[in-house]
């Protein structure tokens, strides 16, 4: 690039920054040159194209959004398997191999387990353990549960109303965000036209399009919802985030009310007590018990005295996926602009800009994003848009525009027989107790996947064809990460483990949060109806702190 002094040639520069040392590129050799600089009292300004708040969605990244491929395998190395069944593995492996020969010898690093029977098993649920948590990889489809099928009876309907709407505020609700997109039109208007008198709806997603360019989504994760608190030179006396800290347990005290967490620097191995009036504990549906099961200090278990509920009514949403390549005649009617929404002059200005494109499609046109609401008639949740699954990849020799993700979901029951349990022999990964799953469907959910997979076939042919190996499938149980149940709210202590402001029954101190507290079976995305548990759970404790 050349910088002439003349303005009307020269690149357009809207500010100057001055420093001594400019280092592009935050990488390890970047951050030596920057570290050594500095120690030597040099002035550096560090630029790098990535961008990553405290607690930010991986998908804010602006390659990410040129190609959602990428992300697949941010998603896949942010997933820790919980249980992985080893107690016969010599199956697998050539005779002369090592290889366990007695029950005894069977594997047991990273979620391996010996104890987990595979027919019982959730062979996709995972766990994250970063900085804003699954938030940081999140779809961000945030629906509220159907009133009548999924929706718990703890809170009134204007109650959950309010509830709601609070939470979609926070986690920025938004269903126009791919609206202005003639994939996410095309797909509509088709599946209207296909089913009259089936809600056909944009997906409500908690994003909103960038105030910066409105090419890309700024997704919502915990730094949106920090705030400032999660900009990275904001100093509040009021927040502090320590990362790198592990809890290892609550210590209960002789009143019925814990004393403390037990913590630990995972980097140094350094013991930190951490005392506090409230503790609040929200590490994911399974390790949140894992957390209360690890907490025996002397001859003291925390887990023995809290609510038998703990860890049962265990659910999960069985989930049928395909992908479609879209129809070579609904590609074609793009030109013709069949609705009158004016897609002509968008595939006109494409076609002049891009003449060897053979698609009509912008490339900055917006994935669809849609949905058929869970209805009496159609008992799942549905998902019409493109998303970033090892089980989804793309095959890179074919155009993404003409991708389309279809994910279904139906509900099971919520039975105390559904159950986690917590080993005393075996630790997981990071020396907690290792998880082991007791989970079967019943009958109803069972029933119900049938007819769920038929519907998603007859919608995904109204499309287009099935993408070589995307065709429709169920995927292993665990895929839709959405395990609720198991510290669930309720009425009584006899099958629940909290109250409906998340309080542990009997323990005036100790408060869960997350899907777990969910108490009922659903098909939707859960956390939105956690966010609701969880600001319920702020309302009662800001009272009882400021009684
Ligand atoms: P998590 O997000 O699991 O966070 C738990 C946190 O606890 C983590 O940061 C972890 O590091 C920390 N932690 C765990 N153990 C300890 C410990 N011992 N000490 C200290 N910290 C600990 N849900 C939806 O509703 N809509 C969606 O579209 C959607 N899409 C998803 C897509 C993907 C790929 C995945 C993986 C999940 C998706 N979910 C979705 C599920 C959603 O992300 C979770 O429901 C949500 O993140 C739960 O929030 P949480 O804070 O309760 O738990
Ligand atoms: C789920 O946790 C999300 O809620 C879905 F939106 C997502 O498509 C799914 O994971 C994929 O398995």
């Amino acid at each position: 690039m050349r910088v002439d002094g003349n303005p009307s040639t020269d690149p357009k520069i809207d500010r100057y920054d001055e420093t001594e040392v400019l280092i592009v590129g935050s990488g390890p050799i970047g951050a030596v040159f920057a570290r050594s600089l500095v120690d030597k009292g040099k002035e550096v300004l560090m630029i790098d194209i990535g961008e990553q708040r405290v607690g930010d969605h991986k998908k804010n990244s602006m390659a990410v959004q040129k190609d959602i491929s990428l992300f697949t395998n941010t998603v896949k190395g942010e997933l820790n398997l919980l249980s992985v069944p080893t107690s016969n593995v010599e199956a697998v492996l050539e005779p002369s191999s090592w290889a366990p020969r007695t029950e005894q010898q069977a594997f047991i690093k990273n979620g391996q387990n010996p104890d987990q029977k595979p027919i019982l098993n959730l062979p996709a649920a995972c766990a994250t353990r970063v900085v804003g948590g699954m938030g940081s990889h999140w779809t961000c489809c945030i629906p509220r549960e159907h009133a009548n099928i999924e929706r718990s009876n703890l809170f009134n309907d204007e109650e959950w109303d309010l509830l709601y709407t609070k939470a979609e505020k926070l986690l920025n609700r938004n269903d126009t965000a791919f609206d202005d997109s003639i994939r996410q039109q095309l797909v509509k208007e088709t599946l209207k036209k296909a089913y009259e008198g089936r809600e056909m709806r944009s997906m409500p997603l908690a994003c909103e399009r960038s105030k910066l360019n409105q090419n890309y989504v700024e997704w919502s994760c915990a730094a949106t919802v920090l705030g400032d608190l999660s900009e990275p030179d904001y100093k509040s006396p009021l927040f502090k985030i320590r990362p790198n800290t592990q809890c290892l347990g609550l210590a209960l005290g002789p009143d019925k009310k814990i004393k403390m967490a037990v913590t630990r620097n995972i980097l140094t191995g350094e013991m930190q007590y951490i005392k506090a009036k409230k503790y609040v504990i929200c590490a994911g549906a399974i390790l949140t018990p894992g957390i209360l099961f690890n907490s025996t200090f002397g001859d003291h278990s925390l887990a023995d005295e809290l609510p038998s509920a703990l860890g049962c009514y265990m659910t999960e949403q069985p989930m049928a996926f395909c992908q479609v390549v879209l129809n070579r005649s609904l590609v074609d009617s793009v030109k013709d602009d069949p609705y009158h929404l004016g897609w002509a002059k968008k595939v006109k200005q494409h076609e002049q800009k891009y003449k060897n494109d053979p698609l009509p499609f912008p490339f900055n046109d917006p994935d669809p994003q849609c949905y058929f609401p869970l209805s009496e008639k159609y008992p799942w949740h549905t998902q019409i848009h493109r998303d970033a699954f090892g089980y989804g990849q793309v095959p890179p020799n074919v155009d993404q525009r003409l991708i389309v993700d279809l994910r279904w979901f139906t509900y099971m029951e919520q039975k105390q027989s559904n159950y986690v349990e917590f080993s005393s022999t075996y630790r997981d990964q990071f020396g907690m107790p290792q998880p082991t799953f007791h989970f079967t469907l019943d009958e109803g959910a069972l029933t119900r996947c049938e007819g769920m997979i038929s519907d998603m076939v007859d919608v995904a042919r109204k499309l287009g064809g099935f993408l070589p190996g995307a065709e429709p499938k169920y995927l292993a149980p665990g895929s839709a990460l959405h395990i609720c149940g198991t510290y669930r709210a309720g009425e009584e202590e006899k099958d629940s483990v909290v109250d409906r402001s998340g309080k542990v029954w009997g323990y005036d101190n100790l408060v869960l949060g997350g899907c777990g507290v969910i108490p009922t079976g659903n098909a939707c995305n859960p956390t939105l109806t956690a966010a609701c548990f969880a600001l319920a759970a702020v309302d009662k404790m800001v009272q009882e702190l400021e009684a």
